[in-house]
C-alpha cells in the first residue's frame, strides 16, 4: 500500500500547520513511519548490556550490500551468516541485498560483518554493533556472535521487516552503539515431542522463533510414557509400535534419524545446541510396550494414551536394560553435535530408590563413554555426579542444593515460573494447573540467582523454559503457551538481573505486537501488557507498517 501523504496535502497553509499533528493522530496508520532517532529507545528484547545514541539514522536502501570480512578459515561460516541476514531482509525490503567478501572497509550504505578476535569481554556469543549514518557495522569474535548481533539489527528495523511480502520504504535504524553479551551460557526451550507428535516443519519453525531472542539451546523431550519418537535402527520396535499413537489416542509419529540430522542442520544453521533426551528409567511405557524383556516380569505393557505420570520403569536389574540403553545413546549420540545428552530421570516413582541410583550412575557411564555431558531432570542429583553432568532444576530445591554440593551444574527450570504448559490464569483452555497460573509478569519477575536459597549465579549454567504437551496439538497452540512468556525467559538469560524491569520491560514486550503479527505468530494478549497497536519508533510517533 502506497501511503497517503497527508503532509503534501495540506502543504502551505496555517490550517494545515496547525491541525496536522492532530490528523497525523488520527490517521496515523497512514503515515509513514517516523525516522529512528534514538538508539537507547529501541525496543529491543533481550535489553542489551550497553546502549550509546547519538542521535542520526541509517537508511537501508536498494544500494545496499551486505559485506562481509573474517578470517580466511571462517569466511565461508561468516558469509553464510551474511546469507542469513540477506535474507531476512530481501522478502520485505524487496532489495537484493547482495553479499559479498571485502578485505577493506565496504562502500557508504552497507551492512558490514567483520570477524575479528580479542574483544575478552564480549566472548562466544557476544557483539559490537557501531551504526552511523553511512554504515551498519556488527562485530563479533565468532560467528554465534554475528548471529545474534544480526537478531538486534532485524529488531532495530520497522517490525513490517518480517513479513514475507515487500512493504513500502523507508527502512531506517537509529545510530550510536550496542555492546551487548549473555548473562548466561545456556538458553534454553524444551518441546515435548512424545505426548503429542509434532513435525519436523514445526521443529523448524520453532527454532526460528526462539533464534530471534537470542536462544541458543532447544531440547527436544523424544520419549515418554505415550509415544517414542527417534528411530533406533538396533531397536526398531521402539518407532513402529512404541511411536504409534499419543496422547487422546492420535497416531502418533516419529522422528527417522534422517528427519532428526535435518533438525540438528538447522538448530546449526540458527547457533542452537539440540539436546536429545531418552526419558528413564520412568516414563517408559512406550518402550515397555514395544519390547517385553525390558520389563522385569518379561511381559510388554500396553501403549497408553492418558496423561498420569510416573507409573513405568525400566528392569533395573537386567543386563538387557544396559544394552538397551547403551545401544539407544549410541545411535543418538553419534547423530548430536552437541555436548549434551538428557537422560530424563524424573518422576521413577515405581523404582526402588538404590535401584534408581544403580541405574543413574550406570547410564551416567554409558552417555560419557559415547562422549557426552549427562544432564538430567533434579533427581539425579541422588546418584553420584561425576564432573560434567548437570541437573535440570524442575520442582525439588533441595535436588538442586545437592547438585550444589556435588560441583555440578544446574539449569534452571523452575516450574512455577518456566513451565510453558502451566495456564496463564484459570481463563486459559489449553495447559495444566499443578504448579502455578503463570501470568506474563510472574514469568518474567524472577531471578534464577537468587530462586534457590544456596544455588547462585556461579552454580547456573543457564536457564530452560519447557513446554510439555499433554494439551497442546498443534503449531498455533505451541505458539500461544510459548510467546510471550518465553520472550521474558529470553531476557533474563542474557540480560543482567540489574537491568531487568517490570514495569520497563512490559512497555518492550508490548511493542512486539507488530513483530509477532508480522511473522504470524499466535500469542497470548495478557491484559498486563499494554500492546502498542500501532508501532511506536524512537522518533516517540506512532505509526503502522
Ligand atoms: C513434570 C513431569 C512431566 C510433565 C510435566 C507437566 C517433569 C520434569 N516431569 O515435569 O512429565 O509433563 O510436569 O507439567
Amino acid at each position: 500500500m502506497i501511503p497517503f501523504n497527508l503532509n503534501s496535502a495540506f502543504r502551505g497553509t496555517g490550517w494545515a500547520v496547525l491541525h496536522f499533528s492532530i490528523l497525523m493522530g488520527v490517521f496515523s496508520c497512514t503515515a509513514d513511519p517516523p525516522t529512528p532517532k534514538d538508539l537507547s529507545k529501541e525496543h529491543l528484547i533481550p535489553k542489551p548490556v550497553e546502549v550509546l545514541a547519538t542521535g542520526s539514522s541509517f537508511r537501508l536502501t536498494e544500494a545496499t550490500g551486505v559485506y562481509v570480512q573474517s578470517p580466511p578459515a571462517q569466511a565461508d561460516e561468516v558469509r553464510q551468516v551474511g546469507e542469513y541476514l540477506a535474507g531476512k531482509l530481501r522478502p520485505a525490503t524487496g532489495f537484493g541485498l547482495p553479499v559479498q567478501n571485502v578485505d577493506n572497509a565496504p562502500p557508504e550504505g552497507s551492512i558490514y560483518l567483520l570477524l575479528s578476535e580479542g574483544d575478552a569481554e564480549l566472548g562466544e556469543e557476544g557483539y559490537e554493533l557501531v551504526i552511523t549514518e553511512e554504515l551498519v557495522k556488527l562485530s563479533a569474535n565468532a560467528p554465534a556472535g554475528l548471529f545474534r548481533g544480526l537478531q538486534t539489527i532485524r529488531q532495530l528495523l520497522p517490525a513490517a521487516i518480517e513479513k514475507s511480502e515487500v512493504q513500502p520504504a523507508p527502512w531506517e535504524i537509529a545510530t550510536g552503539t550496542i555492546r551487548d553479551y549473555p548473562s548466561y551460557a545456556y538458553r534454553g526451550a524444551m518441546l515435548d515431542v512424545a505426548r503429542h507428535f509434532f513435525s519436523v516443519e514445526d521443529v523448524k519453525r520453532f527454532i526460528e522463533q526462539i533464534a530471534l531472542y537470542k536462544l541458543n539451546v532447544l531440547h527436544l523431550h523424544l520419549t515418554d510414557d505415550q509415544g517414542w519418537r527417534i528411530e533406533i535402527k538396533s531397536w526398531p520396535k521402539l518407532t513402529t509400535h512404541g511411536g504409534s499413537t499419543q496422547v487422546g489416542g492420535g497416531q502418533g509419529g516419529y522422528f527417522t534419524q534422517e528427519d532428526y540430522a535435518e533438525i540438528v542442520r538447522h538448530a546449526q544453521d540458527h547457533y542452537i545446541t539440540i539436546v536429545p533426551e531418552i526419558d528413564m528409567p520412568g516414563h517408559t511405557n512406550a518402550a515397555l510396550a514395544s519390547y517385553p524383556e525390558l520389563n522385569c516380569d518379561g511381559k510388554a505393557r500396553e501403549l497408553y494414551t492418558g496423561i498420569e505420570v510416573g507409573f513405568s520403569t525400566l528392569c533395573t536389574d537386567k543386563e538387557v536394560t544396559y544394552q538397551f540403553v547403551d545401544d539407544v545413546v549410541r545411535e543418538l549420540a553419534a547423530l548430536t553435535p552437541g555436548p549434551y545428552f538428557h537422560i530424563g530421570g524424573d518422576e521413577s516413582h515405581v523404582t526402588e530408590k538404590d535401584d534408581y541410583i544403580f541405574f543413574i550412575n550406570r547410564v551416567q557411564d554409558i552417555v560419557q563413554t559415547h562422549g557426552k555431558q549427562m544432564v538430567g531432570w533434579d533427581e539425579i542429583t541422588l546418584a553420584e555426579l561425576e564432573e560434567g553432568s548437570v541437573a535440570q532444576f524442575w520442582a525439588n530445591a533441595e535436588h538442586a542444593k545437592a547438585a550444589v554440593e556435588q560441583g555440578v551444574k544446574v539449569i534452571m527450570s523452575p516450574a512455577t515460573k518456566t513451565y510453558l504448559d502451566m495456564q496463564y490464569d484459570s481463563t486459559t483452555t489449553l495447559g495444566l494447573h499443578w504448579a502455578a497460573y503463570i501470568e506474563v509478569d510472574s514469568a518474567y519477575i524472577w531471578d534464577p540467582a537468587t530462586f534457590v536459597e544456596g544455588v547462585s549465579k556461579d552454580d547456573i549454567l543457564g536457564i530452560e523454559s519447557p513446554l510439555w504437551s499433554e494439551t497442546i496439538t498443534n503449531m498455533d497452540e505451541i505458539e500461544y503457551m510459548v510467546f510471550p512468556r518465553l520472550v521474558g525467559h529470553a531476557e533474563i538469560g542474557w540480560t543482567p538481573a540489574s537491568e531487568r524491569n517490570w514495569e520497563e520491560y512490559k512497555v518492550r514486550l508490548g511493542r512486539h505486537k507488530a513483530r509477532f503479527e508480522a511473522m504470524g505468530i499466535d500469542y497470548y494478549p495478557s491484559a498486563l501488557v499494554p500492546w502498542a497497536e500501532a508501532e511506536v519508533t524512537s522518533a516517540g510517533e506512532s505509526s503502522e507498517q
